[in-house]
C-alpha cells in the first residue's frame, strides 16, 4: 500500500468536518491532492446505511444491529473506495473511521471492545490509519455547536454520560498509541485549531513526498 490513510475523530461538534477541509487545503497548498471521505458513508451503498444509522426510528435500534451496520458500511467503503485509492498512492482523509466505533458503540453503548476488535480484523485485515487526529472538546461545548448547527440526529440525541464515555474512549485510545494519534485542542477558535493543524500537515507532506 503506497498511500497514506488519515482519519479525523472526536466527539460531537468538535469541528471535524470543518477542520478536515482546512487540513486538506494545507495539503493542497503543498501540492498533494487528498481524497476526502466520511463514515458512515463514502459510497452510495454506505451512504444508504448512514441514513439508516442516523435517522430516528419508531423502534429502538438494537446495539448489535447498530454495530453490524457500521461495519457493513465500512466494508463497502473500504473495498470500493479507500483501498483502491491507497493502492494508487493517494492520501485518503476520512471524517471518522473505526476509532468512532470503539468510542460510540464501545464507550457509549458499552459493547465489549474485543467484539469490535474481531469485526475490525475481519473487515480491515491489517489495515489501520497511518495517522488519527482526535479533535477534542468538552462535551457541553461540542453539543452547543452541534445544536446551533442543525437538528440533532439519533446519536446526537443521547445523554451527556454517553458523550463523556465517547470522549474518554478517544482520549484513552490516543494515549495508548501516541505514535498514531495527535490530540488537537479544538475548544478555541478556528484560527487556533488551524495553527495546531499546520505542523501535522507539514509532517504528512514530508511523508507523502518520501
Ligand atoms: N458513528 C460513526 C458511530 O456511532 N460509529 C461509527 O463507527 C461511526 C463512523 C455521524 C454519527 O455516527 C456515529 C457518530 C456520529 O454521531 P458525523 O456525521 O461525523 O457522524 O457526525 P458528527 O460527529 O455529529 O459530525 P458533526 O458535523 O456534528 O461534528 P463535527 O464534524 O465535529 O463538527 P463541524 O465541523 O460540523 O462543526 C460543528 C459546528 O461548530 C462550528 C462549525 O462551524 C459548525 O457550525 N465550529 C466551530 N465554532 C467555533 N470554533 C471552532 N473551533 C469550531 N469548530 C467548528
Amino acid at each position: 500500500m503506497n498511500g497514506c490513510f488519515i482519519t479525523f475523530e472526536g466527539p460531537e461538534g468538535a469541528g471535524k468536518s470543518t477542520n478536515l477541509k482546512i487540513f486538506a487545503e494545507l495539503l493542497r497548498a503543498g501540492g498533494c491532492d487528498p481524497l476526502l471521505t466520511r463514515e458512515p458513508g463514502g459510497t452510495p451503498i454506505a451512504e444508504g446505511i448512514r441514513e439508516l444509522l442516523l435517522a430516528h426510528h419508531s423502534e429502538q435500534m438494537d446495539g448489535d444491529a447498530e454495530l453490524l451496520l457500521v461495519f457493513a458500511a465500512r466494508a463497502q467503503h473500504l473495498n470500493r473506495l479507500i483501498i483502491p485509492a491507497l493502492a494508487s498512492g493517494r492520501v485518503v482523509i476520512s471524517d471518522r473511521f473505526t476509532d468512532a466505533t470503539y468510542a460510540y458503540q464501545g464507550g457509549g453503548r458499552g459493547i465489549d471492545a474485543r467484539r469490535i476488535a474481531q469485526l475490525e480484523d475481519w473487515t480491515q485485515g491489517a489495515l489501520r490509519p497511518d495517522l488519527t487526529l482526535v479533535l477534542d472538546v468538552p462535551v457541553e461545548l461540542g453539543m452547543q455547536r452541534a445544536r446551533a448547527r442543525s437538528a440533532l440526529d439519533r446519536f446526537e440525541s443521547e445523554q451527556t454520560a454517553f458523550f463523556e464515555a465517547v470522549r474518554d474512549t478517544y482520549l484513552k485510545r490516543a494515549a495508548a498509541v501516541p505514535e498514531r494519534y495527535r490530540v488537537v485542542d479544538a475548544s478555541g477558535d478556528l484560527e487556533s485549531v488551524r495553527q495546531a493543524l499546520e505542523p501535522i500537515a507539514a509532517w504528512v507532506l514530508e511523508r507523502w513526498r518520501g
